[in-house]
């Protein structure tokens, strides 16, 4: 029996993140999360690239990009969808989430999720802290996680 796991080693891996700005003020505390997990896992800071888009809705097509554009092993999506604060939430959480799994298998590019999809702020701030359970930093050693694993399987 072989089995295939993947190491949470981010050394020499180029790592991808986009970021969007609606609710930035808990996407930039995801981002802290994603780059304080990439940085504990070996991933320098020179091969972290960073790209801001106006909100959720245009993660995917970023994300498109940079999966295509061969400079990166994994890529991270970062972002924060309020229940409360729109009538289209529906409309912008669902295509996002398909968007990004839908990418993921058309490129073969592992891409970490962590667009909140919440009721409230509350909830927000609970998944973006500074301490366990910031769902930007999971996403990120993940990512690194399935680079490796699907490294090994390729
Ligand atoms: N974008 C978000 O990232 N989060 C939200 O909660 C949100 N709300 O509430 O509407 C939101 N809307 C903007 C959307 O993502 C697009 O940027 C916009 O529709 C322009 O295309």
């Amino acid at each position: 029996m072989t089995t295939f796991e993947g190491s949470h080693d981010g050394k020499d891996m180029r790592v991808g993140i986009v970021c969007s700005r609606f609710n930035e003020f808990i996407v930039t505390a995801l981002l802290d999360g994603a780059k304080r997990g990439l940085s504990s896992h070996g991933v320098s800071e020179s091969n972290i690239d960073v790209v801001w888009v106006p909100g959720a809705f245009e993660i995917p097509i970023a994300t498109k990009a940079m999966a295509t554009s061969g400079r990166y092993d994994t890529l991270v999506t970062l972002g924060a969808v309020i229940r409360g604060e729109t009538a289209h939430f529906e409309y912008v959480a669902g295509p996002v989430a398909d968007s990004i799994a839908q990418i993921q298998l058309d490129t073969g590019m592992p891409i970490g999720f962590a667009v909140l999809t919440v009721e409230n702020v509350e909830q927000a701030v609970e998944r973006s802290g500074p301490g366990a359970g910031n769902k930007g930093e999971e996403a990120a050693i993940g990512a690194i996680e399935m680079a490796n694993v699907l490294k090994a399987l390729r």
